[in-house]
């Protein structure tokens, strides 16, 4: 036990003293006015458990099936970009704390060491790949047939980012990858070394210009801004990404917040759905995610072909994980709590953000009454409105 960390709320005034601002302001900050970034976090508020009492609870099994394999307990290392931003151990430190944890771990696409390095270190825990897909076709190509002879499980297409949200400090500090480190699976194209390295964006450098023939740029800051695709649709990038990922992995879609988007994922036969918003980065105003979740949900069952459905956004306590359950979520990332850890100790740090998640979701489910992870349902919740009042789900 690190007495000097028992929540993650601790580990993230304790990982902000060991980051330098630039990192510090990336990682935590949210889109305009942060208030998604905000909500994502307080509307976990608006629900309470409904405790059973007297049940045998000596034995709670955590553990879940995500991917096709088995995983010890309903939570995942989200992707984020860039962790050698956080320690210099970057990717590698966390897939090795979440190899410790028998945690499933997903890659940004924006990683700073190579895929193949990241899955060595995790060995035989599950991974999937977070994936952009580009206008210039062939990189993506490349990616996915080395995530594919590594042994990833799944692909996850982020489609919340058609055009990059606006981060005010991100922008301020004139965010920029420092010299030594590389967006490591571009490594091919001259993203490191080339003149334009550490040219600064302005801020109408943050976005989309309407009609600008968008090729991928050399610098790693002109990487980011630039990166995203406005041109992403349902019927011809999902398509596409299947025929290229399956069977051997699968194709999910991370980013939808309605139950129109999600029934569209159904009938383009993905394989699963991320609800995000990409960490209240993107679209500020949207609804947290734990409040889009029911909507997901209901639309995916519905549906003969049942889908899984995955939660992201403003997880912070076991209790969070067990009400997104409760909600309908098969599964739940966190992001910047791993982050955090990895900040805070390296490889020991990451392995003490899950495990305070852990415990505090299995204390949870034993004091719901609750031994099994499917047996957690709706009955276990009540929602509060502003005037104190609650309703059964
Ligand atoms: C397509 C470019 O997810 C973030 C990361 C990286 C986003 C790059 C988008 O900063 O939220």
């Amino acid at each position: 036990t690190d007495l000097q960390c028992l929540t993650i709320e601790e580990l993230r005034v304790l990982a902000a003293q060991r980051m330098d601002k630039q990192t510090r302001d990336y990682y935590n900050e949210g889109a305009d006015s942060g208030s998604t970034l905000a909500e994502n976090i307080s509307a976990y508020q608006k629900y309470r458990i409904r405790p059973r009492v007297l049940r045998d609870i000596s034995v709670i099994d955590t553990s879940v099936d995500v991917f096709g394999t088995k995983s010890s307990m309903p939570i995942g290392a989200a992707s984020t970009a860039m962790h050698c931003l956080a320690h210099p151990d970057g990717e590698i430190a966390t897939a090795r704390g979440c190899r410790k944890q028998d945690v499933v771990m997903g890659l940004s696409s924006f990683a700073t060491q190579t895929l193949e390095d990241v899955k060595d270190a995790i060995g035989d825990t599950p991974m999937a790949l977070q994936l952009y897909l580009f206008e210039e076709r062939d990189h993506s190509v490349k990616l996915i047939k080395r995530a594919k002879a590594k042994g990833y499980k799944a692909v996850l297409l982020t489609v919340d980012t058609p055009v990059l949200g606006r981060r005010n400090l991100e922008i301020r500090n004139q965010f920029t990858l420092p010299k030594h480190l590389r967006i490591a699976n571009f490594a091919n194209r001259d993203d490191g070394d080339s003149a334009d390295s550490n040219t600064k964006p302005t801020a109408s450098e943050a976005g989309y210009h309407d009609g600008e023939k968008r090729v991928l740029p050399k610098g790693p800051i002109r990487f980011h801004t630039h990166a995203a695709n406005p041109t992403l649709t349902w019927e011809k990038d999902i398509e596409w990404l299947k025929e290229q990922c399956h069977p051997e992995m699968q194709v999910w879609v991370k980013g939808i917040a309605t139950g129109e988007d999600a029934l569209l994922a159904c009938h383009h036969g993905v394989d699963g759905i991320v609800v995000s918003n990409h960490g209240g980065r993107q679209l500020n105003g949207a609804l947290a995610t734990i409040d889009a979740l029911p909507e997901v949900v209901q639309a995916v069952r519905s549906q003969e072909k049942k889908i899984p459905v995955h939660v992201d956004g403003g997880i912070r306590h076991g209790t969070d994980v067990f009400k997104a359950l409760a909600l309908g979520a098969d599964f739940v990332w966190i992001g910047r709590p791993i982050l955090w850890g990895l900040a805070y100790k390296g490889q020991e740090g990451v392995e003490l953000a899950l495990q305070l998640i852990r415990d505090e979701f299995k204390l949870c489910m034993g004091l719901a009454g609750v031994t099994s992870v499917k047996d957690i349902g709706p009955e276990y919740l009540v929602k509060i409105d502003k005037s104190g009042f609650t309703s059964r789900l």
